[in-house]
């Protein structure tokens, strides 16, 4: 059966990947409960449609960080894509380059900078840091992206230990070397095998605030991924952020944290339209895309349901998630009595009374 929505790729996905694998992408941390709260909290906002709007040309395009991109959907950092399909970060960027939106590359990507650039040509690219340990690696990574020209360098920030996630205990997932991982190989010299929390400790745990303008000599802009409170993003601000992802990781690090739908408008808040603010989480449709805007992001990222499509069909399966979530994001537009993303305001989303 041809796959309708997020949903049914996430069924295909489950029969098409070993158990494993399906177990990394789809967990999160301990019990999984912030992990189901992203989800549900998109459920907990309510749209407040107008009507009687012209709506005969929608438009979903807009701009993150300066660049045209034909939806507000960028696709977020993911590791190791080569383990869902042969097509790897490669297929998820030139999917991203045919709808014309973003892909951001993981420090643990089985591909690096320079290859996706080099594989992807005109492609937009952004680049998820992971500062190691080893600076010098570091420095080489963000070096290597700055001459790919890609567009920004992501720091995670919400990933300062690794992750305790009882599904890969219980299945035994590791990393092997027959799918390397370029980063880890240049940090250790060979490609290393074990369970993702193993080769996650190449990471510094003892990064703050004041280290933040080491990035910024790269002269990329710099965007802080993993904020959840006011008072981290007002220091984002002063600390030279040129935007912010509310993210929780997708449920992956710190479990019982806020869900992002509910951390956005305290962050929209405390940010006052000073740098653009982005959120990520529990995204499955083109609807939760406009409550996001109306709680005041200017895009958002989606992990597993772009993952679900690479691991089904490659970068074809990506490019039809793609379509699909820009489609359903179209519709609620047009319902909503939006033309564009423009369109959308605070009044056009309320807490539902439950
Ligand atoms: C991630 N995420 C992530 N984030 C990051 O900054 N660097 C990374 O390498 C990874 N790796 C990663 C692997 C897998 C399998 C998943 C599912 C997620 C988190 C990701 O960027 C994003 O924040 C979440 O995936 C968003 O939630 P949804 O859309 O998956 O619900
Ligand atoms: C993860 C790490 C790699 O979420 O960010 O698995």
């Amino acid at each position: 059966m041809e796959p309708v929505n997020v949903a049914d790729y996430e069924r295909l996905a489950e029969q098409a990947l070993p158990q494993d694998v399906f177990g990394y992408y789809a967990g999160g941390a301990e019990d999984e409960q912030t992990l189901r709260d992203n989800l549900a909290a998109w459920t907990r906002w309510h749209l407040r449609p107008r009507v009687l709007v012209d709506v005969g040309g929608v438009t979903t395009s807009t701009t993150v960080l300066g660049q045209e991109v034909a939806l507000p959907i960028l696709l977020a950092p993911v590791a190791y894509q080569g383990l869902a399909h042969p097509d790897g970060e490669r297929g998820s960027a030139r999917a991203a380059a045919a709808a014309r939106t973003i892909m951001c590359l993981s420090t643990f990507a089985n591909t690096a900078p320079a290859e996706l650039a080099e594989a992807v040509p005109g492609g937009a690219h952004w680049f998820q840091l992971y500062w190691f340990r080893d600076s010098g690696v570091m420095r080489e990574l963000v070096q290597q992206a700055v001459e790919a020209s890609f567009g920004a360098v992501v720091l995670t920030v919400d990933a300062a230990v690794p992750a305790r996630r009882e599904r890969d205990v219980r299945t035994g997932f590791r990393i092997t070397p027959d799918v390397p991982v370029p980063s880890v190989v240049a940090a250790l010299g060979n490609p290393a095998s074990g369970p993702p929390g193993e080769l996650f400790s190449l990471v510094t745990p003892s990064v703050t605030w004041r280290r933040l303008e080491e990035l910024s000599e790269f002269g990329l802009p710099v965007v802080l991924k993993g904020i959840v409170t006011a008072e981290d993003a007002r220091l984002a601000c002063e600390h030279g952020a040129a935007a912010l992802v509310v993210s929780n990781h997708g449920g992956r690090q710190l479990d019982g944290g806020i869900p992002t739908a509910d951390a956005l408008t305290e962050v929209v808040d405390a940010v006052e339209g000073r740098i653009e603010v982005y959120v990520d989480g529990g995204i499955r449709r083109g609807s939760q895309v406009v409550k996001a805007l109306a709680l005041g992001a200017r895009a958002v990222l989606v992990g597993r349901p772009f993952l679900w499509g690479l691991a089904v069909d490659g970068a074809a399966g990506v490019e039809r998630v793609l379509t699909l979530l820009q489609a359903e994001l179209a519709h609620a537009l047009a319902l909503c009595g939006c033309t564009s993303p423009a369109d959308v305001t605070p009044a056009h989303v309320t807490r539902a009374r439950l």
